[in-house]
């Protein structure tokens, strides 16, 4: 077990340590059940501490075995050593001072993957947040920079590889069949971004020029046999390296980067400095076994933790509150690379749909915080959707409010103000505003005030006076501990559309600021005027998304139907489609449960099978158009009292209506869709496959019959047709010969790929209706699966609970039950895995009581447990208490 003390960390009561660490220096002696750590910190103290106050550094399950001051061993009545700290008295008051701590620790033992542990025979370090103090007793904090000298010694033949951040030193031959090699990491970096890998990996290398003419060697490792399948990653880190110079004028810093794939992780990828070690999912691809989507998480991922060079490691964090500084801020930059690689419009609809099915329910529900927290108990529970893409959407908001040169101006500043600092979420305004002399102080309440605003709107013509006003209201709703909000400056894009389908953003407009399309809503009541307006226009509001907000604006049909047609953001065409074809399936769920007839507006399906025909459009445009607003986007809008029965019949129901309207057009669209040649990963291609695989399901739909799926099972060439096709077969006709065949040829043709195997658990889990748990429950004992692999249970116990609506909230509660159990299976193994898994259930109050009933109860089974992690026991408290 880890970390059992329950103890809450406030922001309030940060203060820097009494010491200075000047230099780091550690020695590993690999084993992997008993590896011995040296640790040499050579500290001082800082002036104007107090006299005489102990140096205390953090441990996690740690035991002392040796400690040594200036050399010399340190009496027992000096020091205080327990699992959780090591405290030295009377250390000297100004001149520095040399500590040596040794600890032994074991890595095979290691299943929470935090710290030191072995995955596959290879060992490989977790850090951040608090992992480092699993190694050796540390000033564990963010704010506690040095730079690193890294020396492993290690079996040779176990080991030919070893490795650590920073740049090689030298290595050579030690004793017994061991080896040794040392790393110097020269810039100053906090015990998170700490790395060591040791193992027998196989390498794919290649060179990067960085725009000051430096050599970097790029070193990718993976299992060996594996490494065709990291040509993807090399490719994306190279274009990641190129776009940050571009872009951000951001260099890399040695001479050497580096990214192990290992298949035990708990979470996508790690920015240790210089060594980034990735979950092998997001490493590995190739036509044969990773979809499009695949492909585009590992170009976003690697990026990302590139990205992370400058923004998190150049400059770090000055606590874990200020996270957003570094993880909102470089999911913002690894969503304009993407969206610089791929086509902006589509990822910025993929974006959204991402923010609002897994943020906006955090942010309406028990978990609810501001992206810049005040006070957690476990800090890992706070690496959350607000953290990363709310902070995503603040910095993007930043760009929109100080334009893109007023954005970089700040960045610039920002990054020549505070490299190699620890800094804070003020530090990073300050430097926007100082760059630009702006005041952002009301912009800021986005980082404090949780929840997703509620703006609404509404509008009027006057065709007397040629104008046209709107009307805007802001509520920010309580979230926990925030029981009242202030109102926020919310940047809104805007544009009229004119009957003949002309967009204009009007010069004048009275009632606010205005800057070029952006009205800006900073009180909580605002109206705004455009005039010169000589007919009557159609509003499209909050374009490319410019504010993570909710906004309730009544628009009829036609006028929808009129931004859906003209509007020259794509963003917005999109979402005028979702805003029509959600209420449509808002009712189907409320007929469904009331047995009533469903129904779907002609006008409402013709647009949407228009826009899928529409040959000016891209493809992948139109593949987001046909996804419709998911089952749990469908509850979310509605709200409370939610039946997952009845939106997935409401749902059904409305997408065999597209179906049948729609059908000579996906019929076209699956023969004009068709690839010739071989696959390629590139975004065009993927639109196309995503529009023909869209199409297909909707055929299937109208035709009632698996022989179309079963025949695209059949006749595909890469893992995205074919995973679709699965899915259609299992999803919609689960138990016929075309179904089980598919299964059985798909395990049997990917066996001992673990990768795809996920692709296989997670279809089946994902069934729709009650008889799924107990498929669920049968894979838990299949061979392939590994109950203490993150990925396998992700595939699994995750994509059931997070994915499959009707099969988990079954209305007898057995769903929940057996997430009770898991999440108490996992715990001792894995707090973080297992708190993760069980954030799952935080929307149980939305739904109807009965099951609203059965899923407190489960919950309530786990908060009755007397070992819970602190991990587990602050998700079950919240969200029970919220
Ligand atoms: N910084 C890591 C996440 C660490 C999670 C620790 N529980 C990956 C990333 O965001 O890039
Ligand atoms: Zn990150």
């Amino acid at each position: 077990m880890g970390k059992s003390d329950n103890k809450i960390v406030e922001l309030s009561n940060y203060r820097p340590t009494d010491f200075v660490l000047e230099r780091v220096d550690l020695t590993f002696e690999l084993d992997p059940t008993n590896t011995k750590v040296d640790a040499r910190l050579i500290f001082h103290r800082r002036e104007g501490t107090e006299a005489k106050s102990p140096l205390v550094l953090d441990g996690d399950e740690l035991a002392l075995s040796g400690l040594l001051l200036d050399q010399n061993e340190v009496p027992a009545s000096q020091f205080e050593a327990t699992p959780q700290s090591l405290t030295i008295r009377d250390l000297p008051e100004s001149a520095p001072f040399e500590i040596t701590v040794t600890t032994f620790i074991n890595p095979e033992a290691n299943t929470q993957l935090m710290g030191l542990y072995r995955t596959n025979g290879v060992y490989c370090t977790q850090c951040e947040a608090e992992g480092f103090r699993r190694i050796t007793y540390f000033p564990d904090r963010p704010d506690v920079l040095a730079p690193y000298t890294i020396t492993i010694i290690a079996d040779k033949a176990a080991n030919p590889l070893l490795l650590s951040n920073g740049n090689f030193l030298g290595g050579g031959n030690y004793d017994e069949g061991r080896h040794f090699a040392a790393w110097f990491d020269p810039h100053p970096k906090p015990s998170y971004l700490f790395a060591l890998v040791a193992g027998d990996l196989g390498v794919i290398e290649d060179t990067f020029e960085t725009m000051s003419g430096n050599e970097v060697a790029l070193k990718i490792y993976v299992e060996h046999g594996k490494e065709p399948r990291a040509a993807y990653a090399m490719d994306a880190l190279k274009r990641s390296m190129k776009w940050d110079e571009e872009r951000f004028g951001r260099e890399y810093d040695l001479n050497i980067f580096q990214i192990v794939a290992v298949s035990d992780f708990n979470m996508g990828a790690m920015e240790n400095k210089g060594l980034n070690v990735f979950n092998d999912k997001y490493v590995l691809a190739d036509p044969e076994t990773a979809t499009d989507q695949d492909y585009a998480n590992i170009e976003a991922i690697i990026a990302h933790e590139y990205f992370h060079n400058w923004t998190g490691n150049r400059i770090t964090c000055r606590d874990w509150f200020q996270l957003c500084l570094k993880e909102g801020l470089t999911v913002y930059r690894d969503h304009e690379f993407s969206a610089d690689m791929r086509s902006r419009a589509v990822k910025r609809i993929a974006e959204v749909r991402h923010l609002k099915s897994e943020q906006f329910p955090e942010d309406a529900g028990p978990l609810a915080h501001p992206v810049r927290p005040t006070k957690y108990r476990e800090i890992n529970n706070f690496y959350t959707t607000t953290v990363y893409e709310k902070g995503s959407e603040v910095t993007r908001m930043i760009a929109t409010l100080l334009g893109q040169e007023g954005f970089k101006k700040g960045m610039d500043l920002y990054f020549e103000r505070h490299d190699g600092d620890a800094a804070t979420v003020e530090d990073f305004v300050k430097c926007f505003e100082d760059a630009n002399s702006r005041d952002l102080k009301q912009f800021s309440l986005w980082y404090h005030q949780a929840g997703t605003p509620l703006v609404t709107a509404s509008g009027a013509y006057d065709p007397a006076a040629s104008t046209f006003t709107l009307s805007l209201e802001q509520m920010i709703p309580a979230t926990p501990g925030q029981p009242k909000k202030e109102p926020m400056h919310i940047p809104v894009s805007y544009a009229l559309i004119l009957d003949n389908g002309s967009v204009v953003t009007p010069n004048a407009v009275a009632g606010g600021e205005v800057t070029g399309d952006v009205l800006h809503l900073t009180k909580r009541k605002q109206t705004f005027v455009f005039s010169g307006i000589s007919s009557r226009p159609v509003l499209s509001l909050n374009r490319s998304f410019s504010a993570p907000i909710n906004l309730h604006f009544d628009q009829s049909t036609e006028d929808l139907v009129h931004i859906a047609r003209h509007d020259g953001d794509l963003f917005s065409r999109w979402q005028a489609l979702n805003d029509l074809i959600l209420p449509i399936l808002m009712q189907a769920a409320r007929d469904a449960r009331d047995g009533n007839q469903i129904a779907c507006e002609p006008a409402v399906i013709s647009a949407i099978v228009e826009t899928a025909a529409n040959e000016a459009l891209e493809p992948a445009f139109r593949a987001q158009v046909l996804a419709l607003p998911s089952e749990a986007d469908i509850a979310r809008e509605l709200g409370s009292n939610n039946d997952p029965d009845a939106i997935h019949a409401g749902r059904t129901a409305i997408l065999s209506a597209i179906a049948d309207a729609g059908r000579d057009v996906f019929q076209q669209l699956s023969d004009d869709m068709q690839i010739e040649g071989g696959f390629t990963p590139d975004a065009s291609s993927a639109g196309r496959r995503a529009l023909r695989n869209s199409a297909l399901g909707y055929l299937t739909y109208a035709e009632q019959s698996p022989a179309r799926a079963a025949e695209a099972f059949a006749s595909a060439d890469n893992m995205t047709d074919l995973l679709q096709a699965l899915t259609v077969l299992e999803h919609r006709f689960p138990e016929t010969d075309e179904a089980d065949a598919a299964l059985g040829a798909f395990v049997t043709r990917f066996d001992g790929n673990a990768l795809v195997l996920d692709k296989w658990f997670a279809v089946q889990a994902t069934i729709p209706g009650s008889g799924t748990l107990d498929r669920v429950k049968a894979l838990m004992a299949d061979r392939h699966f590994a109950p203490n692999n993150p990925n396998r249970v992700r595939a699994l116990v995750g994509s059931f609970a997070f994915s499959n609506p009707t099969g988990f909230n079954r209305a007898d509660g057995e769903g929940y039950r057996f997430l009770a159990e898991q999440i108490l299976a996992i715990d001792p193994k894995n707090p973080q895995l297992a708190a993760r898994i069980l954030t799952s259930m935080r929307s149980w109050r939305l739904l109807e009581p009965m099951r609203a009933d059965h899923a407190r109860s489960a919950l309530m089974t786990i908060e009755r447990s007397a070992t819970l992690s602190t991990d587990v026991r602050d998700i079950v408290e919240r969200i029970l208490k919220g």
